[in-house]
């Protein structure tokens, strides 16, 4: 009989003896290696957690009590055991549960997340407002030490040592970030680990507490002499210590009774506590053990072999970028790749093998990575910044004030531009080509396809100014590399096909739907132009006014948000031009949050499809009568969906 069947909730947790929640513990890794090995997910993160989910839910009653997961893509135990248990195998797919928490699925979910290092502001806030409004809960934060590399995390800490609010930070050291933690706090924290002189510290302290009786203030003031007489040289932790928090730990993070005893005093203690917790990710199953990087997220792979089980037939555009970046550091000694703590995801790892010196993984800090490349820019060297489109948000107004004011010339590489399916809302790079081209100076690529995206490169890094070039998560066409990069005319367009009753202007992947549209419109007589638009500022006006009065009928397709993004600015460009009766469709993401789901069921979904476009196109030229998605569907040969 399972144990896990049998949980309906965290208090079935606290009512369970400790000794039981080991047997549950390994239930719980078995039903997520199961789930993710078919869903994909973040595996190894999970893994490494078990054990001290349950002794959080052990200690902490939630949803009364508040546990903030930092990034949340450690939250699956979380989601099991708080009632979602039997929902779990619809981990990430569309209607399913989400891969991070979200308290529109569960109460227990107290913050959203899925972006790093957040979790000790929001935590903090909380327990302001508990104090605010008079009411009595627990709030406990919980960070891995990658996260703790993210600066909201030192202002956070910085704050709350200042404030003096009973809040719990748990730091979830497994001195992995997605791959080797960098710098000096990763270093700090291993020494603490191994030191020892901090071990030693630790005994004395442990025996101390053990003489103790009870506890509350007295620990505090028994921590306080502690500190006192053992000064700076043994007590572990003096650096939180300093940041006005009570240190504990460090202790192992798969024994539940310690955590247990551990958590307990925390809670009860008052004030900021810091609870320093050390796990091994991917523990409990061996391929995730040894590669904890690969393991980190990954698609439905083989649980025996741990091999991925959808191979690409196509080098994806980030395999494509690491070439690139390779060939021209090879051509160029000045240019330079930095990333945020993301070096295989944005596919530079080969680049990092070869070009140590010249290649800076800075952590999980984007400001500092812009603001650091606009100042090698400025010394003559050619940075380019490789970073996930949603997580170049957080480096907006450096983009802004550091890079773009000065015309520095730093390039972005930005991956996973579009929809990304199953990481859902907080991952989806939709607001890219709008927040980006409301700035001077920059210019904005987006390639057809991985060839493309080469010579986007070479532009971008010989501009000589703000450049951004903005790529799918997904595998390339496998077209055949053309032998030389080039550098691209600048604020050209490409006329893919010509067409005298309506033109398509298309940004990156859309240009193939833009095409495949052409071809069946084709077949039922009617001409269609597309063009490749690729360059999103500046826009190329001459292409556009050409095709308006060649025409008069435009579509533009972008997978962005419609609202600030390429179609907007064609709209402008027909504005200002006074030329009227120029009938427009401007196709692109609605202004919402989208939702998780297969990439190509949303695109789909939300009117991003070669039958939309042709819908669109009939409308245009006001032949209503091929409105029937059935027959479109037939036509097109395209996904369709019932709306
Ligand atoms: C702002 C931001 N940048 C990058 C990422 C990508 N990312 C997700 S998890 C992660 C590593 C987190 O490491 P850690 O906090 O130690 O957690 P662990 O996975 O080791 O448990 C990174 C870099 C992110 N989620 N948010």
């Amino acid at each position: 009989m399972s144990l896990l069947s049998d949980i309906n909730g965290p208090s079935d947790i606290r009512s369970m003896p400790v000794s039981r929640l080991y047997e549950l513990a390994a239930e719980l890794r078995k039903k997520i290696i199961e789930t993710v090995s078919s869903n994909g997910g973040h595996l190894a993160p999970n893994l490494g957690v078990v054990e001290l989910t349950l002794a959080l839910h052990k200690v902490f009653e939630s949803p009364a009590d508040k546990i903030v997961w930092d990034v949340g893509h450690q939250c699956y135990v979380h989601k099991i055991i708080t009632g979602r248990g039997d929902r779990f195998d619809s981990l990430r797919k569309y209607g399913g549960l989400s891969g991070f928490p979200r308290p529109d699925e569960s109460d227990h979910d107290a913050f959203a997340a899925g972006h790093s290092s957040t979790s000790i502001s929001a935590a903090l806030g909380m327990a302001v407002a508990r104090d605010l409004r008079g009411e009595k809960y627990s709030v406990a934060a919980v960070i891995g030490d990658g996260a703790m590399t993210g600066g909201m995390a030192f202002e956070a800490m910085n704050h709350a040592g200042h404030l003096q609010k009973d809040l719990i930070v748990v730091l979830n050291d497994n001195e992995m970030s997605i791959a080797k933690n960098v710098g000096g706090m990763a270093r700090y924290l291993s020494r603490m680990r191994t030191d020892p002189m901090y071990s030693r510290g630790k005994e004395e302290a442990e025996q101390l507490l053990k003489k103790i009786p009870s506890i509350g203030p007295t620990v505090l003031k028994a921590v306080e002499r502690l500190k006192d007489s053992l000064k700076y040289l043994v007590v572990p932790g003096m650096l939180f210590e300093e940041l006005g928090f009570v240190y504990l730990g460090p202790i192992d993070g798969h024994n539940i009774q310690d955590m247990v005893k551990i958590l307990s005093q925390a809670k009860s203690m008052g004030g900021p506590v810091l609870v320093h917790v050390i796990t091994k990710k991917g523990k409990g199953y061996s391929h995730a053990e040894k590669n904890p990087g690969k393991f980190h997220g990954i698609g439905a792979f083989d649980i025996e072999t741990g091999i991925p089980k959808n191979k690409s037939r196509h080098p994806s555009y980030t395999d494509v970028f690491g070439k690139t970046m390779v060939e021209l550091a090879e051509k160029d000694r000045s240019v330079l790749a930095i990333t945020a703590a993301m070096t295989g995801g944005t596919g530079l790892t080969e680049f990092a093998a070869r070009f140590p010196e010249r290649f800076f993984d800075v952590g999980i800090a984007e400001q500092h990575a812009v603001t650091m490349a606009a100042a090698m820019a400025s010394k003559n060297l050619r940075p380019v910044v490789a970073v996930y489109s949603t997580f170049l948000q957080r480096a907006y107004d450096q983009i802004i004030h550091d890079v773009c004011m000065q015309k520095l010339p730093v390039t972005f590489a930005i991956d996973r531009g579009g929809l990304v399916g199953e990481d859902g809302p907080t991952h989806h790079g939709i607001f890219d080509l709008s927040y980006l081209g409301q700035i001077p100076n920059i210019l904005i690529m987006s390639p057809r396809d991985e060839n493309e995206l080469r010579h986007m490169l070479k532009t971008a890094v010989e501009y000589g100014g703000p450049a951004a070039v903005r790529y799918p998560r997904s595998e390339g066409k496998g077209c055949q590399p053309d032998k030389e990069i080039k550098s691209l005319p600048l604020g050209r367009a490409e006329v893919i096909r010509d067409g005298m009753d309506i033109a398509f202007f298309a940004v990156g992947p859309m240009v193939d739907t833009a095409l495949s549209a052409a071809i069946v419109l084709e077949n039922q007589g009617i001409s269609a132009a597309v063009v490749n638009a690729r360059f999103v500022k500046p826009v190329d006006e001459d292409c556009i006014l050409r095709y308006v009065s060649q025409t008069g009928r435009i579509i533009t397709l972008e997978e962005n948000v419609l609202s600030g993004g390429f179609g907007g600015r064609v709209t402008e460009v027909l504005n200002s031009s006074g030329i009227g009766g120029v009938k427009i469709i401007t196709m692109g993401l609605p202004d919402s949050f989208i939702e998780h789901g297969d990439r190509n069921f949303l695109l789909a979904k939300y009117g991003l499809s070669v039958d939309e476009v042709i819908i669109n196109a009939l409308n245009l030229m006001n032949l209503r009568n091929f409105r029937s998605p059935r027959k479109l569907s037939r036509l097109s040969g395209g996904f369709s969906v019932e709306r």
